[in-house]
């Protein structure tokens, strides 16, 4: 038996897009991704997040079966727009706050932890239309909603995340337009990676005078990377990568600002004003690096970086393209050794701060079988093989706290709509009938055993 510390937590996390559905008759608001998803081609097949997995109405059974299941935390986050419906109401809505109440209390009745996440990309298409995160007043937004969501629930919620992902809110929303609301400017992304850093600083404290006692902090995702060759132009591909994906929220976090071989590209190809970019403002570094009780990390997979340069002025791969066989359904390597690696940088990097993996999970489409049920082996081997990469990095000093699988259900997920299922509950999104998979059932034993079979 592979086993974790006693107070170790075990977990799922969701999302509120990505489950609720969009409940309109109680007065929810237009967010940035029902706008992306209603503009042709931005989401596969054209679906959106309009009932998803009904979550909104179907709670108390989503949290019998938490319970069923045996979890000790539950992750879920906020729809902005249910709370303020364009952003910039003077009062928040009540229905939307009597939600989140109604599903905290009923977590903690079934004995199960609430970990509340602020933003997880639901911003309200109002404060879009007003410019959106490269707009420094969205900020402010951020903050109102930060107080009233933490006063509400701060008495019973004790685990805050401020963002999720900056990255990809920032870089896939508004430089590559992968993601809502589907911009593509180098420097609205570098404003927007900006103010979600510094809302995340400046929502810290808010959280903690609103939640006594409660533990706070951000979730980043990460890619732990490696050139594909030794070849100069492989290593610098592999450099500029790290910067763009990894340091640039990592360092601000830690009081380093933004990473100066990036921030120096940016300058040169006329992306941002200067070494101090017109979007920083005095106190703005030392806002971001505010001091937190936990880094949330969610991985997925590692990079294998390879320049863009024409083939015959590249080194030979040193560091094979994994075959078909080794990814998941999305496309994604499966690499356990990514998380060890990236969970031994951050011990460093962040001076034993205590780190939480709020998301680590696989995309498989595995469907019932003929006995009704869905044996997932797969994701089942891929969770396995990614605790096993946790516990040895513990076992090497990782001061690794928790563990959040993703995701709790099948869901909406992003540009892809429903044709990737990440859950380890099976939604038939015909009849919204819930099962659990043989991985659910699975994760339960390890939940039970505090570990891991050798
Ligand atoms: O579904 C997403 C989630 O919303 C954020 N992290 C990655 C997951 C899988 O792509």
């Amino acid at each position: 038996m592979i086993e974790f510390p006693k107070e170790f937590v075990w977990g799922a996390a969701t999302s509120s897009y990505q489950i609720e559905g969009a409940a309109w008759e109680d007065g929810r608001g237009e967010c940035i991704w029902d706008r992306f998803a209603r503009t042709p081609g931005k989401v596969l097949d054209g679906l959106n997040g309009d009932v998803a997995c009904d979550h909104y109405h179907r709670w108390p059974q989503d949290v019998a079966l938490m319970k069923e299941l045996g979890l000790q935390a539950y992750r879920f986050s906020i729809a902005w727009p249910r709370i303020f419906p364009t952003g910039s109401e003077s009062k928040p809505l009540e229905a939307g706050l009597a939600f989140y109440d109604r599903l905290t209390d009923g977590l903690l009745e079934a004995g199960i932890t609430p970990w509340v996440t602020l933003y997880h990309w639901d911003l309200p298409q109002g404060l879009e239309d007003a410019g959106g995160w490269p707009n420094r007043d969205t900020v402010d937004a951020f903050l109102r909603l930060t107080e009233v969501v933490s006063k509400r629930l701060g008495d019973r919620v004790k685990h805050w995340i401020t963002h999720n992902e900056p990255w990809c809110a920032g870089r896939l929303g508004y430089e590559t337009g992968l993601h809502a609301p589907g911009r593509t400017s180098v420097p609205d992304a570098l404003a927007a990676c900006h103010h979600l850093l510094l809302s995340h600083g400046q929502a810290v404290p808010i959280i903690r005078a609103n939640s006594p006692g409660a533990e706070v902090g951000i979730t980043l995702n990460l890619v732990p990377a490696v050139p594909a060759s030794p070849s100069e132009v492989d290593r610098k591909a592999h450099q500029r990568f790290d910067a763009w994906f990894n340091r640039w929220f990592m360092d601000p976090l830690v009081g380093k600002g933004y990473p100066a071989d990036l921030l120096e590209e940016y300058v040169r190809d006329g992306h941002v004003s200067g070494m101090e970019p017109d979007f920083v403002k005095d106190g703005d570094y030392a806002a971001m690096a505010v001091e937190c009780d936990f880094l949330g990390i969610n991985y997925y997979s590692r990079g294998i970086i390879r320049a863009e340069v024409p083939e015959e002025e590249n080194a030979p791969r040193t560091v094979p393209e994994p075959p078909d066989d080794v990814k998941t359904d999305i496309g994604w390597e499966v690499y356990p050794d990514g998380l060890y690696d990236l969970l031994v940088r951050l011990r460093d990097d962040f001076d034993g701060l205590p780190i939480y993996i709020t998301e680590n999970g696989a995309a498989y489409h595995t469907a019932p079988s003929d006995d009704g049920v869905v044996h997932d082996g797969k994701r089942l081997a891929y969770l396995d093989s990614h605790l096993r990469a946790c516990h040895r990095a513990m076992a090497d000093g990782a001061p690794l706290a928790g563990y959040f699988a993703w995701s709790l259900m099948d869901n909406f997920e992003w540009q892809e709509g429903y044709t990737q299922r990440f859950g380890m509950v099976w939604i038939d999104y015909e009849t919204q009938e819930r099962l659990p998979k043989d991985s659910a059932r699975w994760y339960s034993k390890v939940i039970a055993r505090n570990g891991v079979e050798d």
